[in-house]
């Protein structure tokens, strides 16, 4: 097998004048007003075209697009279990490559995508993502993050940020709400060395839309570690959520990266971040936030980013070469 850097040499990057008009995921779905989880979705979708093979473990997308008997899925789709959806995408893949071996169906180029929330993700379906990561398969597994469990009414995951209020970790005289820090999943992800990894979040389209291409290109695993803004959950404005995708890049608490065959690379570098405050002050699930709180959290986003920098080989003050999409 080729390196990926070789096989990124086909890669033609998108262009914000020029997006392709498939829709593989229908509109009409019932996803909340302003939901940065369908949107990011839809151009992870949008990127891929239509020889897709979903599988999309339960969560908010899988009800909001599968209300019996509608769906919104142009492509084929199967629902699974909360826990399993890495495993059935690497048994989908095996099994496409076996009938192809026997001559039963013809070769073509599949791609093989496992969709979850952060609660499939980062907390029950791990393990069957790390198996299916170590094991090789050719698939793309992508995390919806929300930053909690939202289908089932906001109870915290492993991935929701230090100081959020949920259902299950309110604020109060005795709690700041979430009190561990937000798991690093696409680091865990790149541990297992797989050919790709990478972070997007939908305000910076091209750059997401440019990362899931690169995906479906090189042979292997890849995992994509998506930011998706969540109104109902997050207690922000449904007109907010693109301006919340964005800040949370520019205050440099959730920062684009790619990590290519083990070499990491920033993809956009925060040279002046905004605080982290403007960012916070846009939710109410961080409300009851202190300014000594969020001097903790800003410490640490600080810290975060610097050790970031130095895993990218690049200092504060430098210009990133190559800087993708918009
Ligand atoms: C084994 C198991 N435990 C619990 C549930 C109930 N359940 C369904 S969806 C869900 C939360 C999904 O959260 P997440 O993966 O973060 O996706 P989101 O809804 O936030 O997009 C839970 C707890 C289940 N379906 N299966
Ligand atoms: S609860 Fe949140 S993630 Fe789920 S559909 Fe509504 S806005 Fe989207």
């Amino acid at each position: 097998m080729s390196s990926a850097t070789e096989q990124l040499k086909k890669f033609k990057t998108f262009s914000p004048k020029k997006l392709p008009l498939e829709e593989p995921l229908a509109p009409g779905h019932r996803a909340c007003q302003g939901c940065g989880e369908v949107l990011a979705l839809r151009q992870v979708m949008k990127a891929l075209g239509n020889e897709v093979i979903v599988v999309s473990a339960t969560g908010c997308m899988e009800i909001i697009s599968s209300a019996y008997p509608q769906s919104a899925w142009r492509v084929p789709w199967l629902h699974v279990a909360f826990e399993n959806a890495a495993a059935v995408a690497s048994g989908v893949e095996s099994a496409y490559k076996v009938m192809v071996r026997k001559g039963k169906i013809p070769k073509k180029k599949v791609t093989f995508l496992a969709i979850a929330g952060d609660g499939g993700t980062a907390d029950i379906g791990l393990q069957s993502l790390s198996g299916a990561l170590e094991r090789g398969h050719d698939f793309i597994y992508v995390c919806l993050d929300n930053e909690a469990y939202m289908n089932t009414g906001i109870q915290r995951s492993s991935s929701t940020p230090y100081g959020a209020m949920t259902t299950t970790s309110p604020p109060g005289k005795k709690s700041i709400g979430q009190h561990t820090w937000k798991k690093n999943m696409a680091a865990i992800a790149a541990a297992h060395d797989i050919p790709y990894v990478a972070t997007a979040s939908p305000a910076y389209y091209v750059d997401l839309m440019n990362k899931v291409k690169k995906a479906s290109l090189i042979e292997g695993p890849a995992y994509l570690h998506i930011f998706s803004p969540c109104p109902t959950g997050w207690r922000c404005a449904p007109h907010d959520s693109i301006q919340t995708a964005r800040l949370v890049v520019q205050t440099r608490i959730f920062p684009l990266y790619e990590v290519i065959e083990g070499r990491w690379k920033l993809s956009r570098k925060i040279s002046k971040p905004k605080p982290v405050s403007k960012y916070l002050k846009l939710q109410q699930r961080f409300r009851h936030l202190t300014e000594k709180d969020i001097a903790f959290i800003q410490a640490r986003v600080d810290k975060e980013y610097e050790e970031l920098l130095a895993r990218c080989g690049l200092q504060e003050g430098k210009e990133v070469p190559g800087k993708i999409g918009t």
